[in-house]
């Protein structure tokens, strides 16, 4: 539900980033064990991908408080 707070963590050796496919956010590189957090205020889904491998992609959904 919004307000709900999502947080990446990389449990790879190689470097990844968190990127909103909308650019509503965006993490940093990531290194091994390095994380990025995210309050997501609005309901939707979000697709996200890693801007150095972009063939890596997920979603998230965020459901309207009942
Ligand atoms: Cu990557």
């Amino acid at each position: 539900m919004p307000g709900t707070t999502v947080t990446w963590v990389n449990k790879e050796a190689m470097p990844h980033t968190v990127m909103d496919a909308n650019k509503g956010f965006r993490s940093k590189t990531l290194a091994k064990d390095a994380s990025f957090s995210f309050t997501f205020a609005t309901a939707g889904e979000y697709d996200y991908l890693c801007s150095i491998h972009p063939n890596m992609r997920g979603k998230v959904i965020v459901k309207p408080a009942s």
